[in-house]
């Protein structure tokens, strides 16, 4: 029934959620404000300047346009620095095995992410050449839980959103792709989203699912 996967990155396929757990901390901590897992947890999926939007909401000042873009901005520069840990050998071996299994199956792979790092990040741990093709960040205008991002890549590989199955870590992940008329599997911090059509343990249990 599915003739794609379209996988999350961010939380799926690599841990960077850490980074940028740690990015934002340090944002919120130039800025005073109180940050914590459970603030990060809601900026999961969503865009940069909305995640911005949300750790400051305990600021009790209004931020300039300006200042805003120079916040954005530190938290993505120390996002980079953190990225350049990153290497394939970085991936864990649930990923390479899954994503080798559904290659040899035939199954297209697309990626649906709202960042704006995801090509960057493909390339430095080595998985880009598994994606036919890669909706992210910068070929949106809603970010997740709207479902443009999922929409695009089921037009960019040319599978219906119905024969496409989502793998998400964010509630506004799985949110986007269930508005995108799409299945969708949870993982991680995913997995306790009520709405998800099935919830994995770890990223192999996708293979008992599709075939
Ligand atoms: P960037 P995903 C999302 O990636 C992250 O989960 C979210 O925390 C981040 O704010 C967003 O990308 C934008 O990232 O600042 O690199 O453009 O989970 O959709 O792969
Ligand atoms: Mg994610």
């Amino acid at each position: 029934r599915y003739q794609a996967v379209i996988f999350d990155l961010d939380g799926v396929l690599c841990h960077t959620d850490h980074y940028h757990y740690l990015a934002w901390k340090k944002v919120a901590n130039e800025l005073n404000v109180y940050f914590d897992e459970k603030i990060n947890n809601r900026l999961r999926g969503i865009s940069r300047m909305e995640s911005l939007e949300i750790v400051l909401e305990l600021y009790p000042k209004q931020l300039s346009e300006v200042e805003k873009n120079h916040y954005a901005q530190m938290k993505n520069d120390y996002y980079l620095e953190l990225l350049q840990s990153m290497s394939p050998e970085t991936v864990t071996e649930d990923v390479t095995n899954t994503l080798n299994e559904i290659k040899n199956k035939d199954t297209i792979m697309a990626i649906g992410s709202s960042s704006k790092n995801a090509k960057f990040i493909l390339k430095r741990i080595g998985l880009i050449d598994y994606f036919a093709a890669i909706s992210d960040g910068n070929n949106i205008i809603h970010s997740k839980p709207h479902p443009e991002v999922f929409l695009k890549a089921s037009e960019y590989i040319g599978v219906k959103p119905n024969n496409c199955l989502v793998v998400e870590d964010a509630s506004a992940g799985i949110e986007a792709a269930i508005s995108a008329k799409m299945d969708c599997a949870a993982i991680g911090d995913g997995k306790s989203n009520l709405s998800a059509t099935y919830k994995l343990n770890c990223l192999s249990e996708l293979l008992e699912i599709l075939y």
